[in-house]
């Protein structure tokens, strides 16, 4: 594959409602939507580094520097092989795994495109639906978070991840359980707390989640594990694993149980796909996360989520629970069986709906 000319949008997509993390409040989303020409195919990739550094260091705009001035050049032109290759060929640039997943995801798309054949058939997916279940932000109060809840178990969900932070964790967690006794909750800290707080999080372990999401600092193996020694309820980290080394040192020391695997996350899908076959050997509990992403990154993170390793329901909701309009025509729908379906169409399977992207560019970029 050899790609002659790059097209890089930095987009902007109102959020249905907003979206409150122990990081910040977000009521539009940022990101960048990557598009390749190559012996007559269209590649797409999305990059899932938002507007802020609140979640990564990386931002829309660090990811256009890193892709305009560094990996673009680099790949621009040149035979690669195999999608596989890709991970190698950026390996001189340190870091800012979102702008390369991106890179790599474009490359993916053409590869499935070329051999006509979609992405999770090449990957080796096993299922046509995949479990999900749906991530809720900090709500105003507890009775609004129960509130909000319910309304999306009518929906169909049958997993409810909530975010949580200090001073609005315990709370939050008892009133869901005592409301949905049976419900498959789990929390995310997205890092907002100390080891000092142990004992404080204790009291989730009487609550029946299914795990606890990155308590601690992403950069932080050594406390997580000193925290799961403390706790019944497995940790899950997401933040802290960039890599697979990362994966099978967190889990060899005990910093969890679990793991989060988001492709932006970790460099790409090749690297989501070496931690996820570590997490398969090792028998460790595995699901796909989310970034809200538009119906591009989500027709990936189907076709990583048909595999076999993936144990667990994804963040991986309907694009209703998050845009009015997207930028493919195709909209994920929720099944009632807290399913969606797995993309078949050739490479990602998802056509762009041309005048919604247009509406949502903020900057085009054509390279060459
Ligand atoms: O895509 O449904 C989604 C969002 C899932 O909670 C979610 N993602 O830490 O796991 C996480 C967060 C990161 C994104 S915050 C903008
Ligand atoms: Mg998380």
């Amino acid at each position: 594959m050899k790609i002659t000319r790059f097209v890089l949008r930095h987009l902007r997509m109102p959020l249905r409602t907003p979206f409150e993390t122990s990081f910040g409040r977000a009521s539009a989303r940022e990101c960048l939507l990557l598009e390749a020409h190559s012996e007559g195919l269209t590649g797409y990739g999305e990059c899932v580094a938002d507007a802020e550094p609140g979640y990564s260091y990386e931002t829309t705009q660090t990811a256009w520097h890193i892709l305009r001035d560094f990996l673009i050049p680099a790949v621009l032109e040149q035979e690669i092989p195999h999608p596989q290759e890709i991970p190698h060929r950026l390996s001189h640039v340190r870091g800012h795994p979102m702008a390369k997943a991106a890179l790599e995801m474009v490359y993916w798309d053409l590869w499935g495109k070329r051999e006509e054949r979609s992405l999770a058939e090449i990957l080796g997916g096993k299922r046509s639906h995949v479990p999900v279940g749906v991530s809720v932000g900090l709500q105003e109060s507890p009775t609004a978070l129960v509130k909000t809840v319910a309304s999306y178990l009518q929906q169909g969900y049958r997993r409810v991840k909530i975010k949580i932070k200090p001073g609005r964790d315990i709370e939050e967690a008892q009133a869901v359980r005592r409301a949905f006794p049976d419900l498959l909750l789990q929390v995310d800290a997205n890092s907002a707390y100390r080891l000092e707080d142990a004992p404080h999080l204790r009291r989730l372990d009487d609550l029946n989640l299914l795990l606890i999401e990155q308590p601690l600092a992403e950069d932080d193996l050594w406390d997580h594990r000193a925290l799961q020694e403390q706790l019944r309820t497995p940790l899950c980290l997401d933040e802290s694993i960039l890599s697979a080394r990362h994966a099978r040192q967190a889990l060899e020391m005990g910093a969890c149980r679990i793991i989060n695997l988001k492709m932006g996350r970790v460099g790409g899908l090749s690297e989501a796909l070496a931690i996820h076959q570590l997490c398969r050997e090792r028998g460790v509990p595995l699901w796909c996360g989310g970034m809200l992403e538009t119906g591009v990154g989500r027709a990936a993170n189907l076709a990583l989520a048909s595999l076999p390793g993936f144990t667990l329901p994804g963040d991986i909701s309907a694009t209703e629970r998050y845009y009015e309009q997207d930028i493919t025509q195709e909209r994920f729908t929720l099944e009632p069986d807290s399913t969606i379906a797995v993309p078949t169409a050739p490479g990602l399977g998802v056509t762009l709906e041309r005048r919604a992207l247009e509406s949502f560019t903020l900057n085009t970029l054509t390279i060459p």
